[in-house]
């Protein structure tokens, strides 16, 4: 998401890199594992922030580092937070243990339609910035780095000791999370949990490597594209990408379908991911642009040739296994976050910033 994307000549979306890219560890010089040093802040509309949401609850590491959600609308000076009650107010007791939000706003009376950019319902839009009652994610990147001149991306994984981003790419974030650097932190069914198995991790970056750069990227490079032709080419590879996911995920329903029997949809499901028969980072990769899909990305990026709720059988299945099966996926997902960010955020793609109600329901049930 962002004011105004990065497009070159072409009109074609060009991703920054990111810029920091420290790891946290036992060895590393600066930046050790300890609970309570370090702090994430997210947008809960940002894709890319809500897989280290979903890590950091997969990984039980809600207690151990703490987190800020930006207000869902992107303007002209970047992400900002909501106005601190009292500078320092801790808020993980909004994202409890679990690592999940507050679902008020999903189940909230007024209507999205009525919400206005200006809105400041804390813990609803949002929250403050505990620690240092910053207004604007811009100042934690003039704080690491004066000199910073890229963007202001979320996520951000922050060091309170030395008052500087330890990194602000989420796939270094993920695989921090899933290192053993918290390990003494957290339970042991959190410490057993591996993302990135050994005898998979071959199969897990095939994987993620297309999905990142057809899907998961995809998406922007469809909805970001200033010419028809660019508009074109990408939707059309996006789809043939999404095809190529839905034929793997039907070889994988048919194989436990042939072993279960088609009555067995609770033992199917307890083995329907997309890499091997566990949770692996290839879902939480995955997930958070498929759960956007026919809400977010289907009208607004006119990524409409087709959804996942109405086209899409296996890959539909496997989105409401992973939400409904697993607090980790549900509790980190925001809907009206993830419409009103988009919609009212990017008006070079909506100019009215007018946010369509539908679809509905925003996910079936399973
Ligand atoms: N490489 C980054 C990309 C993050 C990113 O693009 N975040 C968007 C939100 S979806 C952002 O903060 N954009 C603000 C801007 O570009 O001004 C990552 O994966 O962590």
């Amino acid at each position: 998401m962002s004011a105004k994307p990065n497009t070159d000549e072409k009109g074609e979306f060009k991703r920054q890199s990111s810029s920091f890219r420290e790891i946290i560890s036992a060895e590393h010089p600066i930046y050790k594992p300890a609970s309570g040093r370090y702090w994430l802040y997210v947008a809960l509309a940002c894709p890319w922030a809500h897989r280290t949401l979903i890590t950091r609850a997969l990984k039980g590491l809600a207690p151990v580092i703490g987190c800020s959600v930006v207000h869902w609308h992107l303007d002209d000076q970047g992400w900002r937070f909501l106005e601190a009650r009292d500078g320092k107010t801790n808020e993980r007791h909004w994202f409890d243990i679990a690592g999940g939000i507050n679902s008020a706003s999903s189940n909230g009376s007024t209507p999205v339609a009525n919400i206005v950019d200006s809105a400041h319902r804390l813990l609803i839009d949002g929250t403050n910035e505990p620690n240092y009652g910053h207004k604007r994610l811009s100042e934690l990147y003039i704080k690491t780095d004066p000199g910073y001149d890229g963007r202001f991306t979320v996520p951000i994984l922050w060091d309170l000791e030395t008052c500087t981003i330890v990194n602000n790419e989420s796939s270094d974030i993920i695989r921090i999370f899933n290192s053993s650097a918290f390990d003494e932190f957290v339970g042991e069914e959190h410490r057993r949990l591996d993302l990135v198995p050994r005898p998979l991790e071959g199969q897990i970056t095939v994987f993620n490597s297309w999905v990142y750069d057809k899907i998961n990227n995809g998406v922007y490079k469809t909805g970001f594209a200033e010419s028809a032709e660019v508009y074109e080419r990408e939707v059309t590879s996006l789809f043939h990408y999404l095809d190529k996911l839905e034929i793997l995920l039907d070889e994988k329903y048919s194989k436990l379908e042939a072993e279960y029997g088609k009555t067995s949809q609770d033992k199917i499901l307890a083995r329907y991911f997309a890499i091997g028969d566990a949770l692996t980072e290839a879902d939480v990769r995955l997930y958070p642009t498929i759960v956007r899909f026919d809400v977010a990305y289907h009208q607004h990026f006119k990524c409409n040739l087709a959804t996942i709720r109405d086209d899409y059988p296996r890959i539909h299945t496997w989105l409401k296994n992973m939400y409904w099966r697993h607090e980790a996926f549900q509790r980190t997902t925001d809907f009206n976050h993830i419409k009103l960010g988009y919609t009212r955020s990017q008006p070079q793609v909506n100019p009215l910033g007018i946010t369509p109600l539908g679809p509905k329901p925003d996910i079936w049930p399973l």
